[in-house]
């Protein structure tokens, strides 16, 4: 159950991505190397991007009620390793009155699973898991007791970089996965007024262009490319009918880059974009819908007052 070896994915994928004749693309989770996951932190803290502190105060409302909903024996997981930040308040209610608690961190990226170990081995059994969430899913379930309930975290709105039908999908295999009983939170970001989540993702300071560009010096750091920054531009639009924000980067002229680490030669033209990042924007109903096709009731939600954002707990039936 091991995942694959990051640096030629990442190649692979840098090849297929923007050697397209149609729109160019990167995948976002190669946003998030020493560096990117650096400016993504800095992102949680500029005063455009209010995401993340609110996912952190709905997180601390709703888990009182985790704690009463999983009074019994229960083992934690976590769809992407959790940074102390945001798993602390969940792990730190569910374990009074235990003896140990069990979590078990999924994620395909071992640093990350070090990282989160090193936070949260205090409050629990840190249990990594180096694999897709998928795979972690079902390793767990086939194994665990048959007294245990399962609770799945899936926070900090990840799902918004999945398509809509990839979502519901997922959300769905997941729940395949589980007994009855078993539960799912969910943490997703809700649709608000354009201009304040075009700001979101177009801050003044400009890290979240510096977070995406990121992806053209990465290429040049891991793949030996030769992309110069500055005929980049970072782009958030809002795609109103996927109810989505798109992040691109726009070349600025017409130019080739050649990108040795991938073997390949990227060619673009003026005004061409690379898209690097979908971040989908929910409603509660198109939740619940979701929830109940792919087979869960929905046992509370937790919305933030100050930033829509959206925590939701499914039980599968
Ligand atoms: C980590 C996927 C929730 O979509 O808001 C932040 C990533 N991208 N600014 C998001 C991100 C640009 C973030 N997620």
């Amino acid at each position: 159950m091991t995942a694959p070896a990051p640096a030629q994915e990442f190649a692979i994928h840098v090849r297929d991505g923007l050697t397209q004749h149609e729109q160019k693309w990167l995948s976002a989770r190669f946003f998030y190397d020493e560096m990117g996951s650096a400016l993504f932190e800095a992102i949680t803290l500029l005063p455009e991007y209010g995401l993340t502190r609110a996912d952190e105060r709905a997180i601390a409302r709703c888990a009182p009620d985790l704690a009463a909903e999983f009074r019994g024996e229960v083992i934690v997981a976590e769809l992407g390793s959790g940074s102390g930040r945001k798993t602390r308040p969940v792990l730190d209610t569910l374990r009074a009155g235990r003896r140990f608690l069990d979590y078990y961190p999924i994620d395909v990226s071992q640093r990350a699973l070090e990282t989160c170990r090193r936070e949260l081995a205090p409050l629990a059994r840190v249990l990594p898991l180096h694999c897709t969430y998928l795979q972690g899913v079902r390793h767990l379930t086939a194994r665990r007791r048959a007294d245990q309930r399962l609770l799945v975290l899936f926070l900090g709105s990840t799902i918004g970089n999945f398509e809509r039908a990839e979502a519901r999908r997922f959300l769905a295999d997941i729940r395949r996965c589980l007994r009855s009983g078993d539960g799912l939170l969910l943490g997703a970001d809700l649709v608000k007024p354009v201009d304040v989540m075009l700001r979101a993702y177009d801050d003044e300071l400009g890290v979240t262009a510096a977070f995406n560009l990121n992806l053209l010096a990465r290429m040049n750091r891991d793949l030996e490319a030769n992309f110069d920054l500055r005929c980049f531009q970072h782009l958030a639009l809002w795609n109103h009918n996927e109810s989505r924000i798109e992040m691109h980067l726009c070349s600025l002229m017409k130019h080739e880059v050649a990108i040795p680490g991938a073997g390949c030669l990227a060619a673009f033209r003026e005004g061409e974009t690379i898209w690097t990042e979908s971040s989908h924007k929910y409603t509660i109903e198109e939740l619940h819908e979701i929830a109940r096709e792919a087979g869960y009731s929905i046992a509370g939600d937790w919305v933030d007052a100050e930033w829509h954002f959206a925590e939701t707990l499914w039980l599968a039936e």
